[in-house]
Order: C-alpha cells, then sequence, then structure tokens
C-alpha cells in the first residue's frame, strides 16, 4: 500500500483484506501529515517511512523494493483510501500464480457502467477512455482501461523491468503499464470497482491535467525510442 494520508480509511482497508490469500501487507507512508503512520504501526503492517515526500511513484518504487526483498512471489498494489475493493485480491493474483499473465490489471471499464456507478467524475472518465484509446494504438494491446491504481505484478516482472528508472509522481503508472507491453509480458483484466466518496483522497484537476499530459509525453517517449530517434533507459532492458 503507498499511502500518503490514509488514516480515515486505512484501517477499514486492511481490514478487509483476505488474509488466506495474502502473506504479508506493506505500507509505505511517504510522509503523511496524519496518523497514517502511528496506524500501520498498531495494525502490525510492515511499515516503512519516507523522510521525506516523494510522490505517488517513489512511493511504490519503495514498495515493490521492499516486496521483492522479502521474497513476494506476487505483489498486489492496493491504494489504502479504500476506493477499491480488497476482495478482488483473489481474482487479481489467481491469473499470476497459473502463469497466464505477470499484470493483472483491475478494470473499471470491463463492465460497461461501473466506472460512473462508482462516481469516476465525468472528466476523469471522458480523459481516462481517450488516454486508453491512444495508448492502445501506440502499444497494439486491446485493453479496457490503462487508468487504474488497482494491480498484480509477478515476481519475474518486476524484477526485469526497470521500474527505478520511472518518474515519481502519477505518471509512474503509466510508465510501467508502457514498459510492460514493450517489454512483451502478458497483460491480463479482471472486472473492478471503484468507489468516489468524502474520506477517499482523488486527484485534483490540476495534477490529473499534468498527469494526462505526462501519460502522452511517456507514449511519445517509447514511439521516439522504438524508432530509433531518441533511445530511452526506461525502455532498455
Ligand atoms: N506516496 C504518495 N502516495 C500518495 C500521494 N498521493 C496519494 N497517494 C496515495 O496513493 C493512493 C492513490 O492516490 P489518489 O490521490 O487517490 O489517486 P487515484 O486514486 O489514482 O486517483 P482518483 O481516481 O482521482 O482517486 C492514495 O490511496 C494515497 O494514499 C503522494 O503524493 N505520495
Ligand atoms: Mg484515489
Amino acid at each position: 500500500m503507498p499511502a500518503r494520508n490514509a488514516a480515515l480509511t486505512l484501517e477499514r482497508t486492511f481490514q478487509a483484506i483476505p488474509t488466506d490469500w495474502v502473506d504479508e501487507v506493506i505500507l509505505v507512508d511517504d510522509r503523511s501529515t496524519d496518523s497514517t503512520l502511528e496506524l500501520a504501526r498498531r495494525l502490525k503492517l510492515h511499515t516503512i517511512w519516507h523522510p521525506h515526500n516523494v510522490g505517488y511513484g517513489g512511493n511504490q518504487k519503495t514498495c515493490y523494493l521492499e516486496a521483492l526483498q522479502r521474497g513476494a512471489d506476487v505483489v498486489v498494489m492496493l491504494h489504502p483510501d479504500g476506493q477499491y475493493e480488497p476482495s478482488l485480491i483473489p481474482k487479481l493474483v489467481t491469473p499470476i500464480i497459473e502463469g497466464r499473465a505477470d499484470l493483472v490489471l483491475g478494470s473499471r471499464f470491463a463492465e460497461p457502467g461501473a466506472a460512473r456507478a462508482g462516481g469516476m467524475p465525468l472528466y476523469k472518465y471522458v480523459a481516462n477512455r481517450a488516454l486508453t484509446t491512444v495508448e492502445n494504438m501506440v502499444l497494439g494491446t486491446q485493453l479496457s482501461e490503462m487508468h487504474t491504481g488497482y494491480r498484480a505484478y509477478s515476481r519475474e516482472l518486476l524484477m526485469n523491468v526497470p521500474f527505478l528508472r520511472n518518474s515519481l509522481d502519477f505518471s509512474f503508472d503509466s510508465e510501467m503499464l508502457m514498459q510492460v507491453a514493450h517489454f512483451g509480458y502478458r497483460i491480463a483484466e479482471v472486472p473492478a470497482r471503484s468507489r468516489y466518496f468524502d474520506d477517499a483522497s482523488s486527484i485534483s484537476l490540476k495534477p490529473a491535467t499534468v498527469y494526462g499530459l505526462k501519460t502522452l509525453g511517456a507514449a511519445l517517449v517509447l514511439v521516439l525510442h522504438r524508432r530509433g530517434i531518441r533511445r530511452s533507459r526506461k525502455y532498455m532492458p
């Protein structure tokens, strides 16, 4: 769980995790200004803290490094803000355990109407669909959603995709997906829901716009790399 200021939602999210499917819950606190860190310790999560705030992507880097070093075979990213259902974890990890996929995405567009029913704002819905269409064209994929925050990764993928070279901010997620497709790892989707509610954290318009533009920028970097015009270390093995 990459966490920042998740004190209001962390306990409920953690309690809903199916314990028979999860060996360990790791939480990385990205210099929260609320009691997220104290709460994580009280809940006895394996807790790591950043001495200063780095961002959502930087937080995930610490999460995955720690998970790999603790021997994880499958790693699920679960947002601690309670927007995604922990009960879906078995469905997210099964394709990896069965050797059918290396990345599983919890897609809010797999079931028609689910995204908006969960409260996704209209502008995020429209931008998400438009960006996903562009990314599918660039990557040659046919995924229904590229902007979900609910994902499971295989150990092999995390060992070989150079995720430490990615951005520190929200565009980390987009870059990761592009790397995974570029290196030819198998991606599967399972239908997921997300709930937008008052205590959940949400990207506001300005960072959401920056995220959208940086996602397009990342797609451009990939195109330039593939055509040999400008090589990027993000796409070198
Ligand atoms: N490390 C780190 N984590 C963050 C930061 N901002 C948010 N997070 C965590 O990452 C999770 C996702 O962030 P959100 O702001 O909810 O963004 P999102 O869910 O991808 O987007 P929305 O659809 O707008 O909700 C939250 O559960 C936060 O605890 C940050 O600046 N640094
Ligand atoms: Mg959120």
